[in-house]
């Protein structure tokens, strides 16, 4: 029996090949009429494959009434409204574990890109302006700082494990403590920024964290402080973060993800005092290839075979 799936954005080729040899794939993204395409198939359309960003569109989910499973090459669940999912008898699954130890590569490489300046070094080299005598400004250590780790999970322990060895302390807020970390507990993102220089974001997306890092806290971790995100663009206040950046309330910030992708604010483009990179925390080749896996093989528990 032909099993229809409805594939929401590009993934890689292998990915896409192994979706094709097992099942009907059908891809808005690449029609030339996406709505007449949902219109002729989604009645018969029994699977969703997304990513973490993308998630399932709110308009989708009613066109979409022989739906049995949203396989998230990711996992991040706050594009999915899994109220609908529970609803409507849909089983979502993640991609967990696998993209864990990359995300949190990439927020450590943010930090150190940001703390020692070294986009600001690599173009002072390219531009030819390396002559004797000539250097840029010098920056505050690096090490021996007190880093904030918001949200404790996978991926927030991944990046504490990491940065502890580099840390005077490493303090975490999370909902609430968690029972086995061996870090100061914070009991609120405010207190843990107050308490911290470096500030990582590592929570879970979603209604619940929207703007968790406001104003407030961005003032509260203070003019030598650095904020790296690679959570989700919306836990930022990306408009305060801004403001704080230009009145010098903050000191920089490290950022793999944006309130409204792939679109970052033009005010962030020419800042030395940020790093930027396109939302590629799980962008490994190990990582890409385990999360396939995954999505593969939730399919496959779901349909047989
Ligand atoms: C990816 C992610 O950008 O896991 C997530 O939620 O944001 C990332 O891993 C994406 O989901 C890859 O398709």
């Amino acid at each position: 029996m032909t099993i229809d799936l409805l594939q929401l954005q590009s993934f890689s080729q292998d990915l896409e090949a192994a979706l094709d040899a097992r099942y009907r794939v059908h891809r808005p993204h690449r029609a030339v009429d996406p709505e007449a395409l949902v219109a002729a198939v989604g009645p018969r359309v029994r699977g969703i494959v997304t990513s973490g960003g993308t998630g399932v569109p709110a308009a989708l989910w009613s066109r979409l009434p022989a739906l049995e499973i949203v396989a998230v090459n990711g996992v991040g669940l706050d594009a999915v409204d899994l109220d609908i999912a529970a609803a409507r008898g849909v089983s979502v699954t993640t991609t967990p574990g696998v993209l864990t130890d990359d995300v949190a590569d990439l927020a450590v490489g943010l930090w150190l890109a940001l703390a020692r300046r070294m986009l600001v070094g690599d173009r002072f080299v390219r531009a030819g302006r390396w002559e004797p005598g000539t250097a840029p400004p010098l920056v505050p250590r690096a090490s021996g700082k007190r880093v904030g780790v918001l949200g404790l999970g996978q991926i927030g322990r991944a990046i504490a494990a990491r940065v502890a060895p580099f840390a005077a302390q490493v303090v975490y807020h999370s909902r609430r403590p968690v029972d086995d970390a061996p870090y100061a507990y914070a009991a609120s993102p405010l207190d843990l920024a107050r308490e911290v220089e470096v500030l990582f974001v590592a929570t879970a997306g979603g209604a619940g964290t929207r703007t968790l890092v406001d104003a407030a806290v961005l003032e509260a971790l203070g003019p030598r402080g650095l904020l790296i995100n690679v959570s989700r663009g919306s836990v930022v206040d990306e408009t305060a973060l801004i403001a704080a950046l230009e009145a010098g309330v903050v000191a920089g910030a490290g950022l793999d993800v944006f309130a409204d992708e792939p679109n970052v604010p033009a005010a962030l483009l020419d800042r030395d005092d940020v790093v930027l990179q396109p939302h590629c925390g799980s962008a490994t080749v190990e990582a890409r290839a385990a999360m396939a896996d995954l999505v593969l093989a939730s399919l496959a528990a779901h349909f047989g075979g």
